[in-house]
């Protein structure tokens, strides 16, 4: 764990645990400032996208959303032991906890980074479709998180939220909300996490700058007993 993190106490991190438990009740999404030391998050970006490079062959058969500039690499817990201590870091477990129940359990890390000319994730909620009934927004089936291993600006694709959109229960967004003046670009400095809501509407947004590659360190956590309908 991160010389940060080490440094937390339990009522410190308890504190900003219940906020962020808070927030994700209240508005669906809530950012963590600078949870991991600047530099670790960065070395750890750097890391994932050499990642990315060493796995070519891999990612050309996984490549999936908006296009070849925005990549997810799966399985990350079995390829860098660093994604261990971003799953199980104590704030973001103890922020789950309450909306998840004992038993959740870690579905999935991968890496997300957009390149320059990425364009945007249509927005979107997490699964949704594959219930049969859309649980109510108290009852979130999953947490998701993105750890920002690079600053996210706007420029350079950072995750766009619609705040308060998990109460709604629909299966998908709105047409067109992707350009509404609800869509809230989410920024923050390296080593800062956002965990969302899976029925909150929520993209990548498209990456307009000439050189900067943004890395998010996707982690998603899941309630026990939810059941997909295939
Ligand atoms: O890459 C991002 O900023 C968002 C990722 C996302 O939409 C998702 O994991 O569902």
């Amino acid at each position: 764990m991160s010389t940060a993190s080490a440094m937390m106490g339990s009522s410190a991190t308890a504190a900003a645990a219940a906020e962020a438990t808070e927030q994700l009740r209240s508005q669906g999404y809530a950012v963590i400032p600078s949870l991991l030391p600047r530099a670790e998050a960065l070395a750890l970006g750097e890391a994932l996208l050499a990642l990315h490079t060493e796995q070519q062959a891999e990612l050309a058969g996984q490549m999936h959303g908006a296009g070849e500039d925005y990549q997810t690499l799966f399985g990350l817990l079995n390829r860098e032991d660093r994604v261990w201590g971003c799953a199980a870091h104590p704030v973001v477990q103890e922020a789950v906890r309450p909306l998840l129940g004992e038993s959740y359990r870690v579905v999935e890390a991968v890496s997300k980074p957009t390149w320059p000319g990425a364009p945007g994730q249509s927005m979107h909620v997490d699964s949704a479709s594959h219930f049969a009934v859309v649980p109510p927004p108290e009852c979130p089936w999953m947490i998701n998180s993105i750890w920002m291993l690079t600053d996210f600006t706007v420029e350079n694709g950072c995750t766009r939220v619609v705040p308060h959109s998990h109460t709604s229960r629909r299966k998908s967004p709105p047409a067109g909300i992707e350009d509404s003046s609800l869509v809230l670009p989410v920024e923050g400095s390296a080593g800062s996490v956002i965990l969302w809501h899976s029925g909150l509407y929520h993209q990548a947004g498209p990456n307009t700058s000439k050189d900067a590659v943004r890395v998010g360190l996707n982690i998603a956590y899941c309630e026990s007993s939810a059941r997909l309908v295939h």
